[in-house]
């Protein structure tokens, strides 16, 4: 897991690199989920891929920018499922940017994860890591990670990241959502997964939501690549991550660009988004 770990931060130095100065124009691709492929994109997938290239313990890849799955090493252990820079268009409004990694085995459904981490790409490069417990590192001037410390969240937090169009939200959910914030949660939503749920893992806990919508019923969020990983990082964490009435881990991928909704955050405001989802 550790020659995993160590291509990751390999692909890191090199992606933010590629942020920094290389061109955030569109190509002309489309990719499986229908996104217009942003050449950064590309380039950041191309770098993973070389880097897990080297890694022998990886069977395959499979990415968000890829429409099938990749075979690396024939007699690997590991499938990896990563999304090589989730909400990269928020690059071209400089705002933080990330990559997300799900290390599964034998499968990749919920119950096949057994590693996940993430890079955030913010004013500073942060690695996160998550087997046991959940570890953050932090790129210094040699552009090697170095430990910080362990991430653990307290049983309630302060924030609210409430994803997805309101205008397409259930009434039920715009119920919760008021409440959260009649509470006296803030709102902290940038529009890039990573970012915003690293804040409520550094900042103690609160809740993320991207529920059902009326134009997207299933979620916008990829289960193999985005959810999964973040649900393993969260219950390693002491939170909490479910699809509104079921643990994201006890979820199947039947494709692997399936998305669910999705609720991660500290146990206490995930029983709060169970009991309101309960009564529909
Ligand atoms: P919305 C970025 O495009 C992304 O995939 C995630 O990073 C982010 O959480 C979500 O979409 C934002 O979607 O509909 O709230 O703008």
């Amino acid at each position: 897991m550790n020659e995993i770990i160590d291509a990751i931060s390999a692909a890191a130095v090199r992606v933010k690199k590629a942020i920094e100065f290389s061109d955030t124009g569109y190509s002309e691709h489309i990719n499986k989920t229908g996104d217009t492929q942003l050449k950064l994109d590309i380039i950041s997938d191309l770098i993973i891929e070389e880097e897990f290239a080297k890694v022998s313990s990886i069977k395959s890849i499979i990415s968000e920018e890829k429409d099938e799955t990749k075979l690396l090493h024939a007699k690997g252990r590991y499938t990896i499922g990563y999304d090589p820079l989730d909400g990269s268009s928020l690059v071209d409004v400089n705002l933080a940017v990330g990559s997300i990694f799900g290390i599964y085995e034998n499968g990749t459904d919920g119950s096949n994860i057994v590693a996940a981490a993430y890079v955030v790409y913010g004013p500073r490069v942060e690695l996160v890591t998550a087997q046991n417990e959940v570890t953050l590192y932090r790129l210094n001037e040699s552009e090697k990670f170095v430990k910080a410390r362990e991430i653990k969240l307290n049983e309630k937090g302060k924030l609210n990241a409430t994803g997805a169009t309101q205008k397409g939200w259930a009434p039920y959910h715009k119920k919760l959502i008021d409440e959260i914030f009649a509470e006296g949660y803030r709102l902290r939503y940038s529009g890039g997964m990573v970012p915003d749920l690293h804040q409520i893992l550094l900042k103690g806990g609160g809740l993320f939501s991207y529920p059902s919508t009326t134009d997207a019923p299933k979620g916008k969020l990829r289960l193999v690549f985005e959810v999964f990983p973040f649900a393993f990082i969260f219950e390693k964490a002491l939170g909490a991550a479910i699809d509104g009435k079921k643990r994201i881990l006890d979820l199947k991928a039947s494709r692997i660009h399936d998305t669910s909704p999705c609720f991660f955050g500290s146990k206490e405001e995930i029983k709060k988004v169970l009991n309101e989802y309960a009564k529909h």
